[in-house]
């Protein structure tokens, strides 16, 4: 599908100022790529149909993930997290996308996931860093997304997951296992870097 195509087809489901953020998630996902080891043009379908479900009704995501057996916690950690898995399903049965790699970049991309490749962590970088978003802490985590993507990454689950502290939500246990599964691998990668290896 070209990038038209797919332009034309989300931007009925999307408010005027999610299909703009849609736009910059794009923009930063093909600007991340460039370091990265994807597919552009896969990455630029997963960024066009990311937040594809946003807008759908609660009980038909919450229907989906029962039904595709997927993890109950979705349904439980809060209402945000069902557009992602939701997403990927719908994307694939009403899209016709059928490629692993932009379901699951779909799929992970609100809360991360253990061990993410390429594909997932520049969707979930893009999507918290794109122009548009300007939340506190934004341009510190968009300054260190030139440097390093891991690190800009760590400093996104940082944010989000003291946010959702601050105001007394849950935490994903995924999103926490992402966090520590980043930080440990960035602690190894400094320990053999002073090793000399
Ligand atoms: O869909 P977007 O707004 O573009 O961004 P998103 O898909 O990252 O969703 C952001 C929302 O998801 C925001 O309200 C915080 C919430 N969220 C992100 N990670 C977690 C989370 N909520 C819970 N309960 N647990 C998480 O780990
Ligand atoms: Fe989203
Ligand atoms: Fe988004």
């Amino acid at each position: 599908m070209d990038r038209k195509k797919a332009l034309e087809l989300v931007k009925p489901h999307l408010t005027e100022h999610r299909y703009v953020h849609t736009l910059g998630v794009r923009d930063s996902a093909l600007k991340l790529a460039e370091r990265e080891d994807v597919d552009y043009e896969k990455v630029e379908l997963a960024a066009i149909f990311h937040d594809y479900a946003k807008f759908r009704p609660k009980q038909e995501m919450r229907q989906i993930i029962t039904d595709q057996n997927w993890d109950k916690k979705f349904i439980t950690y809060g209402d945000e997290l069902l557009h992602a898995p939701a997403g990927s399903y719908l994307v694939e049965k009403e899209m016709g996308i059928s490629d692993e790699e932009i379901l699951s970049a779909i799929y992970w991309h609100t809360t991360g996931k253990v061990n993410m490749n390429a594909m997932e962590k520049v969707l979930f970088l893009a999507d918290y860093i794109e122009p548009n978003r300007k939340f506190p802490g934004v341009e510190e985590t968009r300054e260190e997304a030139k440097r390093s993507i891991d690190g800009a990454i760590i400093m996104a689950l940082r944010n989000t997951i003291t946010f959702l502290m601050k105001k007394n939500q849950p935490v994903f246990p995924e999103t926490l296992s992402t966090y520590n599964d980043m930080i440990f691998k960035k602690k190894k990668m400094e320990d053999d870097e002073s090793n000399g290896r």
